[in-house]
């Protein structure tokens, strides 16, 4: 008898967005086959644990049936096309955000694979070059990428896509109340292998700046050069930050143009103040309004405390609004009309969860971790189990010096993989071993510069008092507006 094997399954969503049937659907498939569980990522997608092996085929069959599928979920290919959700963000927010399903399915692999061996279709739909008998890939090739490839667009001043930990960045710029086109930023990659000197995070260059029309072939012509000089011989070195540090950015933006046949025009100037959600209440200027939801770590889950689970249930039973995922693991509900804002807002509370997120605690607010232990075959310590109950043995801290609501970002990945961006963190900690992790400090609160490494294989009592160290100077001697980050940059850091 074969053992009951069982696997993660993650959705391609796109810009994170769900409407009121595909979330019941995708609850369904929680309880049907999974582990009753969704799990929210820091891409905006959806997971799936627990799905036994030989009910794999029906679960990919269910998300068909809500016209949504699990392509390029994961492998050496383009993954999910983040887009900054909260449309109460920007007034061209309905513009821009499309343009992440239009990149995703532009770089979909062709083959029909998928189709034949979880959906049943019948083999001899495949796409063959003139007298061949193979599939032909036309962006991907025989062997694919070397490894994965990663787009996420955002529109200051929000960076709450992490823009710059991405293969390629897309920062929307409008000017006088239109979108003009996007900055370009390439060559973001957070993994690093703790023993392998030679990786590293980086992040993403700013490069230039192309119209929405140019952004399809720009995207599909970087992912070609990676597939061309990425390196093949060592998985650790193939991501495309790799290939840039390795070829030069000067190299690269001339294989650039020769491919596209135009040179990118110069960047436009942008800003950015925060990698952080907006949430609770918001309206757009057609009257519609949207409810960020703080989430813990994307867990959706009913608890014995808390049942939103089943409340988000009832939300989309009656059709209220929208989902949409955010790449901090949060969720909003979207398109409310102003008379459905009480019911949805009862239905929650109900449910024990409270929609003002303002009863947390800054650094809570701003806190990731990655799913970790008990699912996750890389995982040296936990985070996602562990990280909340460590927020409130630091809020003890926080209370002692005023700084309850300070806005302080934590993350906790459980390796160095950085699944949860815990080196864009201003508190950040890698997990080492049960029990231990790496504590870096004074990454920037809006995503723009990397953390660095302050104490190695710390236990939670060394964190603990670390931290309260820090938070105690920062409460007395910080400057106007300085953030954590950017105090411990200047005062531990660089003194
Ligand atoms: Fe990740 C591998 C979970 C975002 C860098 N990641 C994994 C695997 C599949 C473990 C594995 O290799 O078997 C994890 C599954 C755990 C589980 O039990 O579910 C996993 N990664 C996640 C998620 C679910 C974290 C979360 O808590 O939300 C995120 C899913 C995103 C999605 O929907 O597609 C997730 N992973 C990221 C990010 C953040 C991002 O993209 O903004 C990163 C860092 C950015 C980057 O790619 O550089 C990230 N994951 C990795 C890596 C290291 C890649 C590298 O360049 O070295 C691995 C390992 C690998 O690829 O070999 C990895
Ligand atoms: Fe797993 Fe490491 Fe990613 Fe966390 S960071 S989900 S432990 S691979």
């Amino acid at each position: 008898l074969e053992p009951a094997h069982s696997f993660m399954i993650r959705l391609r969503v796109p810009g994170g967005e769900l409407s009121a049937e595909q979330w019941l659907k995708m609850d369904a498939i929680s309880d049907t086959y999974g582990n009753h569980t969704l799990r929210i990522t820091t891409r905006q997608a959806l997971q799936f644990h627990g799905i036994i092996k030989f009910e794999i085929k029906k679960t990919i069959q269910a998300m068909q049936a809500a016209a949504l599928d699990s392509i390029s979920g994961c492998g050496d290919v383009n993954r999910n096309v983040m887009c900054t959700p909260d449309p109460s963000l920007s007034p061209l927010h309905a513009e821009i955000f499309p343009w992440a399903q239009k990149i995703s399915e532009h770089l979909l692999p062709r083959s029909r694979a998928y189709h034949e061996i979880w959906l049943d279709e019948p083999a001899g739909k495949r796409l063959v070059a003139g007298g061949e008998t193979e599939e032909v890939e036309p962006l991907y090739g025989k062997h694919y990428l070397p490894r994965k490839f990663k787009i996420a667009i955002t529109i200051p001043p929000y960076n709450d896509m992490d823009v710059y930990a991405n293969d390629i960045g897309l920062i929307a710029i409008a000017e006088h109340g239109k979108l003009q086109g996007f900055n370009v930023a390439v060559g973001g990659g957070l993994g690093m292998t703790f023993g392998r000197e030679d990786t590293y995070a980086r992040l993403a260059s700013v490069i230039g700046f192309c119209t929405p029309e140019q952004v399809l072939a720009v995207c599909y012509h970087i992912v070609g050069i990676q597939r061309d000089f990425g390196n093949r011989q060592d998985r650790k070195l193939s991501r495309f930050k790799y290939t840039l540090d390795q070829y030069g950015l000067t190299w690269f933006k001339q294989e650039l143009n020769t491919r596209l046949g135009f040179e990118l025009a110069a960047v436009r100037p942008f800003e950015f103040i925060t990698t952080g959600d907006r949430l609770g209440w918001s309206e757009t200027t057609n009257g519609l309004w949207h409810l960020g939801l703080r989430l813990e770590y994307g867990r959706v889950v009913d608890t014995a405390a808390q049942s939103l689970k089943s409340a988000l249930v009832a939300i989309a039973q009656a059709n209220l609004c929208s989902f949409r995922m955010t790449g901090n693991q949060n969720l909003v509900l979207v398109n409310i009309k102003p008379e459905h804002k009480a019911t949805v807002e009862q239905l929650l509370k109900q449910s024990g969860y409270n929609p003002d997120a303002s009863h947390l605690s800054g650094l809570r607010r701003h806190s990731i971790a990655c799913v970790a232990l008990n699912t996750c075959p890389q995982a040296m310590a936990e985070a996602e189990r562990y990280l909340p109950e460590l927020i409130t043995k630091l809020e003890a801290s926080l209370d002692r010096y005023g700084l309850r609501q300070a806005e302080i970002k934590i993350r906790m990945t459980g390796c160095p993989n950085g699944c949860g961006r815990s080196v864009l963190a201003e508190i950040g900690l890698i997990g080492k071993s049960p029990g231990r992790y790496n504590l870096y400090l004074g990454a920037s609160f809006n995503g723009d510069r990397l953390n660095t490494l302050y104490r190695e294989n710390q236990d939670e009592a060394a964190i603990l008092s670390t931290l309260d160290g820090l938070f105690a100077a920062y409460a007395q001697t910080r400057r106007q507006q300085e953030s954590f980050g950017d105090f411990v940059q200047r005062t531990v850091l660089t003194s």
